[in-house]
């Protein structure tokens, strides 16, 4: 058997006739017969090829009778410079032809670039994995699923606007302290004034390089916090443009469809309670808008086997994840704790109980958990629902936990009774193992680890000692005490201010030997301007009217004037105990929300934000208390 003629490697590929010997006719026959067949094949590709571009290209005639369609549909009218229709509805060419000319020109070159994008494109998404591609496929089925959830969104229900008072007003009478307040109004209008300058639509200012600033808590995206969280400090000091500005911006720039993974709990302090705020302040529908879109974008980070949140969510995905450098891969106690005040403002406002259900369903479990010494531990797994690392403090971590126990029961007027026992529970936990008294007599709140104290105290756990104050009224028959309490843990933190050469605070203080309220380790003697040591000089200034702590608070202020001020707005300092700072070139959106707003209200009279109208949440943004009559979770038509 002979084989027939090998194909040459190069040239032309189709044999020559007659190969094979006589003794295969029928093979012979059959390789001529599928040639013939591939040429017809390829002909009428080709064929198909140009009859296909025949209509595929951007041919004119095509787009004058397309441009007819929507011209009639667009507009009605049709315009004399275009050139005018012959009866049967096609354009006779008029004199303006070569813009026709110009305009499928356009066309073509958009075709062009719209084609080349696509293969950049599609370049693109061959580099990257697997997946990386199915993460991006189910980031765009949420925004899809998103979308038609907005679209068939029924508008907010009505519901009644709980008591509002006090949101103006509080002028003092005495000439001094009248003064003292323009000051700190002053420095508020340098601090937004600059971040309007430099840093517009940012999250934070860098007022030395005065340009925009952010960290990662906000996620990769501009979202405005300082805008956020300070629009209720500006209403309340009657800076009425500046809040309009701001108020512009949300209503405009405000976005929160962004691919950006977030804190769950800086989000919600900072953005739901500062815009919840806003609104009840104003009663701009926008801020209630933006403040349940942004709410539910929190929502997914609810989605973990125990109903614990994430710390953090993506905005865009709803994927959410803890930080890596929590014990065991677990929730903060402060984080997942601090959503309680603002998310019942989001159920009564809406109508929709699913907030409400949310943090009602964190509180259930926190519940029944066992608590070692009866102390809540900083960590919880979210997963397998088990405490991590045994680490209590009133701290960073804790804190304002238990500042939202008792505040839901404040805000619910005093009805949420058992919020209020578990504050009292915990507390009474806290007061037996943390809080200490120094040789020196100072009252401090120590570290819970693993069943040794240390006896180091941070700045954030200054916050306590306007908590006991504000918890003093409707304790278990110990109101004194706790006002007392209060007074000592504010007097510790003076002192934690005054043992500096600036006059500012540490970072944190410890209390060994015959240190006293002073940091050791260089990298906690910084002071980022935070509020939480002039917090409680409020509370006790409200609860006592000692005037020690006007007096306290205007140091402070005249310490931030003078260290802190700078031509670009306000930043922190490295370290407090150098005569010759350096500055951080960071102005916190705290700063505006919390620090002016509590030195302003300290300079005010009572009659302004009265304490048995609102509460503040834990970023100083205040919430109307929801008396007992206004408290429907369903929403009332009746009033609004
Ligand atoms: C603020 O964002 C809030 O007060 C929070 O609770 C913890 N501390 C910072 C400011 O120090």
């Amino acid at each position: 058997m002979t084989a027939p003629a090998l194909l040459p490697l190069s040239g032309r590929r189709i044999p020559p006739l007659n190969l094979g010997p006589p003794s295969f006719p029928h093979h012979r026959a059959t390789l001529r017969l599928s040639e013939k067949f591939i040429l017809l094949l390829i002909l009428s590709a080709f064929i198909t090829l140009c009859f296909g571009a025949f209509f595929f290209l951007p041919d004119s005639s095509k787009h004058k009778r397309f441009d007819l369609g929507l011209e009639d549909v667009l507009i009605p009218h049709v315009n004399a410079n275009k050139g005018a229709r012959d009866p049967g509805g096609f354009l006779i060419h008029g004199p303006d032809e070569p813009r026709h000319r110009e305009e499928e020109e356009r066309l073509r070159n958009k075709i062009r670039a719209d084609h080349e994008k696509a293969l950049e494109e599609a370049k693109e998404k061959l580099k990257k994995s697997r997946e990386e591609i199915r993460a991006e496929i189910q980031t765009e089925k949420n925004k899809v699923v998103q979308d038609i959830k907005m679209k068939e969104k029924k508008p907010l229900p009505p519901v009644p606007i709980p008591k509002l008072s006090g949101i103006n007003g509080g002028d003092p009478e005495d000439n001094d302290i009248r003064m003292k307040r323009e000051k700190i109004k002053e420095m508020m209008k340098h601090a937004w004034d600059n971040y309007r300058t430099y840093g517009w639509g940012h999250n934070e200012l860098r007022p030395i390089a005065k340009k925009g600033h952010s960290t990662n808590i906000f996620g990769s995206s501009q979202m405005g916090a300082t805008i956020v969280d300070a629009l209720d400090t500006l209403y309340i000091m009657g800076l009425h443009d500046e809040f309009r500005d701001g108020q512009k911006w949300i209503k405009e720039s405000l976005d929160f469809s962004v691919n950006s993974e977030v804190s769950v709990f800086e989000v919600n302090i900072r953005f739901i309670g500062g815009l919840l705020a806003a609104y009840y302040l104003s009663g701009e529908e926008i801020f209630k808008i933006k403040a349940v879109q942004l709410a539910e974008k929190l929502l997914p980070a609810f989605n973990t086997p125990t109903g614990i949140p994430w710390a953090m969510v993506n905005l865009k995905s709803g994927v959410g994840r803890n930080w890596g450098w929590a014990s065991a891969g677990s929730s903060i106690l402060a984080e997942f704790g601090t959503l309680h005040m603002e998310f019942v403002h989001l159920s009564y406002l809406t109508g929709d109980p699913v907030y409400y259900k949310k943090v009602m369903h964190i509180r259930k479990l926190l519940q029944k958990m066992d608590r070692p010494n009866g102390l809540y531990p900083n960590y919880l797994n979210p997963r397998t629902g088990r405490w991590g690392q045994y680490h209590t403090s009133v701290g960073g971590l804790g804190d304002s936990f238990y500042e939202y126990l008792l505040k839901a029961w404040l805000m619910s007027d005093k009805t949420d009774i058992e919020a209020r026992n578990m504050y009292d529970d915990a507390i009474e936990a806290i007061e037996k193992h943390l809080i200490k008294k120094s040789r020196g007599g100072l009252t401090f709140i120590g570290e819970w680890k693993n069943g040794h104290l240390e006896k180091k105290m941070g700045h954030l756990a200054c916050f306590a000692g306007g908590m006991f104050a504000l918890g003093a009224d409707g304790s278990r028959n110990k109101a004194g005490h706790y006002l007392e309490l209060g007074a000592e843990i504010a007097r510790t933190c003076h002192e934690s201010y005054d043992r500096t050469a600036l006059k500012l605070g540490p970072e944190s203080f410890k209390f060994d030997g015959a240190v006293e309220a002073v940091a050791v380790r260089q990298a906690e003697k910084y002071y980022i301007l935070r509020p939480e040591v002039i917090e409680t000089y409020w509370y006790l200034w409200r609860f006592t009217h000692d005037p020690r702590y006007r007096q306290w608070g205007w140091e402070a202020a005249l310490a931030i004037e003078k260290y802190c001020r700078v031509s670009g707005g306000f930043s922190g300092v490295k370290d407090v105990y150098s005569s010759t700072p350096a500055h951080d070139d960071v102005q916190q959106s705290f700063f505006l929300a919390e620090t002016l707003k509590y030195l302003y209200l300290l300079f005010s009279g009572d009659d302004l934000l009265p304490l048995d109208h609102w509460v503040f949440n834990t970023e100083a943004h205040p919430l109307p208390v929801l008396h007992l009559a206004n408290t429907t979770l369903s929403g009332n038509p009746a009033v609004r």
